[in-house]
């Protein structure tokens, strides 16, 4: 039986656009997992109760109900130690952790703030005004003043969060090394969502990164690039 995983999606079931289910997601390939996807909305809370909590990603193995993507992440490493190892050892764990806080907190902020009105429109209706409020609640100002004119000025902060993803793949192709692990995965899906819910270009031509993402987007058969965007 495929692993079961209610995944972000729009008014158009096939717009999937969470940073962290994306994480999932590849995580899953990585694994040659099967997965099931269920389109899930904001408003949806009810679908994910089972999980004791109301955001996705929440995927369903068997009898197991597990939540948030690092917590989802470990778990398929500890119970398919088998398949191709996401973290490389535990060493490569606590590592990763850190790459899960620093996307988490350095980088999903800045890119929010270039796209957040964008998501407005490609989500479903029912969606709408709850999206509204409680990202509005969250900066405090309205969504149209996070994404104001000019946001072309807030691009170099959301660049110069990725100084140090520059620096590392000076010397290496993946942030795994020589093949992708979990933090590239992580960075993957952050880059994802605003890849998927928005037309604005976030990295320039010549910028590593962007080298770095269209590989990345090549894995797996080019399930990222194969995603539908808006
Ligand atoms: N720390 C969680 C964060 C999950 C999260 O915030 N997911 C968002 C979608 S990107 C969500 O479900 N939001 C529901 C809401 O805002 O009510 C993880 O890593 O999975």
């Amino acid at each position: 039986m495929p692993i079961v995983m209610y995944d972000l999606a729009g008014a158009d079931p096939a717009l999937r656009f969470s940073p962290y289910c994306w994480r999932i997601r590849m995580a899953l390939a990585h694994k040659g997992l099967a997965v099931e996807t269920v389109p899930w909305r904001f408003t949806d809370k009810d679908a994910i109760a089972c999980s004791g909590q109301g955001r996705v990603p929440v995927i369903r193995d068997g009898d197991s109900v597990v939540s948030d993507s690092w917590e989802i992440a470990c778990y398929l490493e500890a119970h398919y130690p088998e398949r191709p190892s996401l973290f490389g050892g535990a060493v490569g764990q606590a590592h990763a952790r850190l790459i899960n806080a620093w996307a988490d907190s350095a980088v999903l902020g800045p890119a929010a703030r270039l796209v957040v009105r964008d998501i407005l429109d490609a989500i479903d209706p029912k969606d709408v005004d709850y999206f509204r409020s409680s990202r509005e609640q969250r900066f405090g100002m309205t969504l149209e003043a996070v994404q104001a004119d000019g946001r072309e000025n807030r691009l170099a902060a959301f660049r110069d969060s990725l100084t140090p993803v520059r620096l590392v793949l000076r010397t290496q192709p993946w942030l795994g090394g020589t093949a992708p692990s979990y933090a590239d995965h992580i960075l993957f899906g952050t880059l994802q969502w605003p890849r998927c819910i928005s037309r604005f270009e976030m990295l320039a031509a010549d910028d590593p990164v962007l080298a770095w993402q269209e590989r990345a987007l090549d894995l797996y058969g080019g399930l990222g690039r194969s995603a539908p965007r808006v």
